[in-house]
């Protein structure tokens, strides 16, 4: 594997970026304020060589794909979100509500296609029980045994929580949702839902939804669970640059809390912050957390989602540029020093900027074949989103980048055809 040692050190063209410059050599936290000057300066190309550093510091020439199938289960939804144009009022035109029994089929096509994982999310269905989630759950581990279920944005579970009828909410009612359902076989939650962490905004573009207090808390509490998850940030229509970069700092700072006992056993993080993006001789034991030697659960990916303004009530919005979606992922790569991996969703972002994105903004992760997509479709495209592990290899490639088909938790899995097994 090429190491970062056998590159030359990126150089920055606008001289206001060398103190951020010297930060990221020396492995150093990156502030708010150096987050706002990321986004302010015309030197576009400079922030994605630190990103890209940093990316190659972390994961070399290796860039990950997975053999996955989402399932999007209702479009039915208590909430009217802004920016969503998935959502239906049941009996609106193009309202559906997969069974249990199609829930089953979904699961056997996955099988099928050899997938290591399901991601498995919906709108908040106003009268589904909670025992519904559970045989769902249920279901799909019954036909896939050896699929991970990656299911339910923190939003689903406060409404699980919610419905359940346990008597209990807050922490206590998330926590005993959380157990059941992985008692039924979920294996990690996917980091949908978390929008913009900023009162002003969701009360502006997705006032029925949890602030971002309680969203925070489930990903707490599934940590504390030793549940994975990954955590999105939805950008590029009526927040600032400001209240991104925020969004980044406050993610970093409960994954410090997360990592904190981890890091002190790995010999850094000693006063509070952890940053796993520095310099290989920094690392001393672990660069990255394992399964071994972390007993807790952490946000594994960051996957900023750009605003696709189509069929939504903020049409009239045209939603971030490519260079702005370069940009952003380049900056929550510095930013998020403490997340292993970057994802960028070849369905929001577009495979040809994906592919950018792994070369040269600080990506290291493309999502994967995901085959049936409901949430957001550009240009009118339908629900059927597939691409093959072949293209997605050819463009790993192509970047100059070595494909990786990874599980879940980011370990390699071996295939031959529609079998596959873990290393
Ligand atoms: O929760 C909704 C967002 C999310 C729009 O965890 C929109 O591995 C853009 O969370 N434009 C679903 N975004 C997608 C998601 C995700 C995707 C891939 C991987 C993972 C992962 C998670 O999409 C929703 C919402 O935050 N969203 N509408 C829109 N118009």
């Amino acid at each position: 594997m090429k190491t970062i040692e056998s590159n030359p050190l990126p150089t920055v063209q606008d001289p206001d970026l060398a103190p951020i410059r010297e930060k990221v050599l020396r492995g150093s936290r990156l502030t708010i304020d150096d987050g706002l000057q990321l986004y302010g300066t015309h030197d576009l190309w400079s922030v994605c060589g630190l990103a890209d550093l940093v990316r190659r510091r972390m994961h070399g020439d290796v860039a990950y794909y997975n053999v996955n199938r989402h399932l999007n289960y209702t479009n039915v939804c208590a909430l009217s979100c802004h920016f969503c144009a998935f959502a239906r009022k049941r009996g609106d035109e193009g309202a559906y509500e997969f069974t249990i029994e199609e829930v089953r089929a979904e699961a056997r096509k996955a099988v099928e296609s050899g997938a290591t994982e399901m991601h498995v999310v919906g709108g908040l269905h106003p009268w589904h029980p909670f025992d519904f989630y559970i045989d769902m759950v249920r279901a799909i581990r019954e036909v896939a045994p050896s699929i991970h279920i990656k299911a339910f944005t923190a939003v689903e579970i406060v409404h699980l929580a919610r419905i359940s009828k346990r008597g209990r909410d807050g922490a206590d009612g998330i926590r005993e949702v959380l157990q059941d359902l992985r008692g039924a076989g979920l294996g990690s939650l996917p980091g949908g839902g978390a929008e913009v962490f900023d009162d002003r905004i969701h009360d502006e573009a997705f006032k029925g939804k949890i602030r971002a207090d309680a969203w925070m808390d489930v990903h707490r509490i599934a940590h504390e669970l030793g549940l994975h998850t990954n955590a999105t940030m939805l950008y590029g229509h009526i927040e600032g640059r400001a209240e991104r970069v925020r969004h980044m700092a406050i993610l970093r700072s409960q994954q410090d809390e997360t990592l904190r006992d981890w890091a002190c056993s790995q010999g850094h993080g000693s006063d509070g912050i952890v940053v796993l993006t520095g310099p290989n001789e920094q690392y001393s034991g672990e660069r990255l957390p394992t399964m071994a030697s972390c007993k807790t659960g952490w946000y594994q990916a960051c996957i900023p989602l750009p605003f696709i303004p189509d069929d939504s009530t903020l049409e009239r919005l045209h939603g971030p540029s490519g260079l702005e979606n370069l940009r952003t992922i380049a900056i929550a790569r510095l930013m998020l020093d403490n997340i292993p991996h970057m994802k960028a969703f070849w369905i929001m972002q577009t495979l040809p900027l994906s592919q950018l994105m792994l070369q040269m903004g600080g990506a290291d992760d493309i999502d994967g074949t995901v085959v049936w997509y409901d949430i957001t479709k550009v240009d009118g495209c339908g629900t059927h989103q597939e691409t093959g592990v072949e293209e997605l290899r050819r463009l790993i490639r192509e970047a100059g980048l070595r494909p990786q088909e990874r599980d879940t938790f980011y370990r390699p899995v071996h295939r031959d055809g529609a079998d596959w097994s873990i290393e």
